[in-house]
């Protein structure tokens, strides 16, 4: 067996084939409708192999101002005077159009975010056709969203999202700005540019005005150069709490309004009436899903004292079954971490945890030897005060605790600064309302986990940001409401 090959734990080989499209070697930015070449490109790579797939343009302050003026003409002249029906019915090309090129799109994210193709090609591509079918049937329908009130464009967005769901991210962003008439300048992270340089390709296929939607690659100062251009009148954030944290500075005072969608450290709470095999699957689809690359990823475990001995036996016996490797595998469960320095932050985190105290548990499945792999890891004999159970660790770990009372568990839930999402097992309704009630957190799963849908609004409280993405809370944060 060669050095790399990827272990499948008994199922044969089940690659998704790659040559019904192309990829470009390289690409420039989508500026007014037209591909600009920046000064200077950057590389993009496969992070299950280190491959370079591409090289995209690196935008600098002057490339990210002429995506801004392109964005203003485009909402001053065009887009934000047109019947909102015709915008509506732009989107519903946009989606229609990703629908038709699904199997690309998947593809193109597994390779370049190292994500297993079932998640991009059942997850990430069809959520991100629904964002836009969505939005498209609100354009010309504001009015009624908003009863009493003369729903009115910001005008220039600027819009930042991070590498764990690229598409998706841009979907989120996108669709509700245009379907409310404003325009854009989207900059995807540097480490997965090439999905949303895809959707650019397909926005010019779909006759959008020039500048209506612009995209520039880079890196933290492309999206630094957005954040302070005069020219922008709301910045729509999502990543980090730290990289928020400082965008809401670097703008405080200005006038812009904004969004902010950032980290999290979910607790996944199973209560002893709960349905343990579902639970034990809930756990598993909540940390180990994208590599455990998800803001809402339920990475703390409370299970009730009764039945602690009784999960983690399941959860062991079920991680071990997992298929960790080839993101382009149809039977993948666990992909590629997305870089190296994502790799290196989850190793730290881990040989803290260890340093802490907690105690480390890893299956014994073989990984890749090439390409950036973590293998699914729990800690037991967690603390509150261990940093692998107050900080984001952003990769397949698991701190789990115990509780005896729903009062215990929501203490120990709610001692983070973060709140962004949550889950509860349990058999009684009752229950599970009480805790979803309780819990400082955005958006709380019952007896499910990392559910979405583009009519649910999703954000979160305290550290995990300001602002809500879906339903009509979503469509709210790109509209000035006239009354
Ligand atoms: P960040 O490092 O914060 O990066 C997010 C985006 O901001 C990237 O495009 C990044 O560019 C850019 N950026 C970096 N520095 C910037 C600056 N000073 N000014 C403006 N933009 C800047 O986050 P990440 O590591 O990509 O993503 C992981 C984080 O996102 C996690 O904390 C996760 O929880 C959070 N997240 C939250 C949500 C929601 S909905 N709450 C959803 C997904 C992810 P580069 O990539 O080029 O550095």
């Amino acid at each position: 067996m060669d050095s790399n090959d990827f272990i499948l734990g008994g199922y044969a080989k089940a690659p998704e084939s790659i040559d019904h499209f192309s990829i470009n070697s390289s690409y420039d930015l989508f500026i007014g409708g037209r591909w600009v070449k920046a000064t200077q490109q950057f590389k993009t790579t496969n992070p299950a192999n280190d491959q370079v797939i591409a090289e995209v343009g690196l935008a600098g302050k002057k490339e990210v101002n002429q995506a801004i003026k392109a964005a203003r003409k485009a909402y001053e002249s065009v887009w934000s005077k047109m019947p909102a029906a015709d915008r509506g019915k732009y989107l519903f090309r946009i989606a229609r159009l990703l629908q038709e090129r699904a199997r690309q799109f998947a593809v193109v994210e597994s390779l370049d975010g190292g994500k297993p193709i079932r998640e991009s090609r059942d997850v990430d591509v069809p959520l991100a056709a629904a964002h836009f079918f969505y939005h498209a049937g609100w354009a010309d329908k504001l009015s009624y969203a908003f009863p009493g009130a003369k729903p009115k464009p910001i005008g220039v967005i600027g819009q930042i999202i991070p590498w764990n769901f690229p598409l998706l991210m841009a979907a989120w962003k996108i669709a509700p700005a245009l379907a409310c008439g404003n325009t854009v300048v989207l900059k995807p992270a540097e480490t997965t540019p090439l999905s949303a340089l895809m959707l650019a390709q397909l926005i010019e296929d779909a006759d959008l005005p020039p500048g209506v939607v612009n995209i520039v690659t880079g890196a933290g100062e492309t999206g630094q150069a957005l954040v302070e251009h005069p020219g922008i009148d709301k910045i729509a954030f999502t990543g980090s709490t730290e990289v928020g944290k400082h965008i809401r500075k670097a703008i405080a005072g200005s006038g812009k309004r904004y969004t902010l969608e950032l980290g999290g450290k979910a607790a996944n709470i199973i209560f002893e009436d709960a349905p343990i095999n579902e639970a034990v699957e809930g756990i598993i689809n909540g940390i180990f899903f994208n590599q455990g690359h998800v803001c809402c990823a339920g990475s703390r475990l409370f299970v009730q004292e009764s039945i602690a001995d009784q999960v983690l036996r399941k959860l062991k016996k079920r991680i071990g079954t997992l298929i960790v490797g080839d993101p382009l595998d149809k039977n993948t469960d666990i992909g590629a971490i997305n870089s190296r320095e994502q790799l290196d932050r989850i190793k730290s985190l881990v040989k803290i945890g260890k340093e802490e105290g907690a105690q480390l548990w890893q299956s014994d499945q073989r990984i890749p030897r090439k390409g950036n792999w973590f293998k699914p890891t729990l800690f037991t004999q967690c603390a509150q005060s261990h940093r692998i159970v107050q900080e984001e660790v952003f990769g397949p770990v698991l701190a789990i605790q115990t509780f005896r009372t729903p009062k215990e568990a929501i203490a120990k839930a709610n001692n983070t600064p973060y709140g962004l999402s949550g889950g509860v097992w349990t058999d009684k309704g009752s229950k599970a309302f009480q805790m979803t009630s309780s819990l400082n957190a955005g958006v709380v799963w019952a007896n499910t986990f990392n559910k979405f849908d583009p009519v649910s609004p999703f954000g979160g409280m305290q550290e995990s940001g300001i602002g809500r993405e879906g339903g009509l809370q979503g469509l709210r944060a790109y509209c000035n409401l006239e009354l």
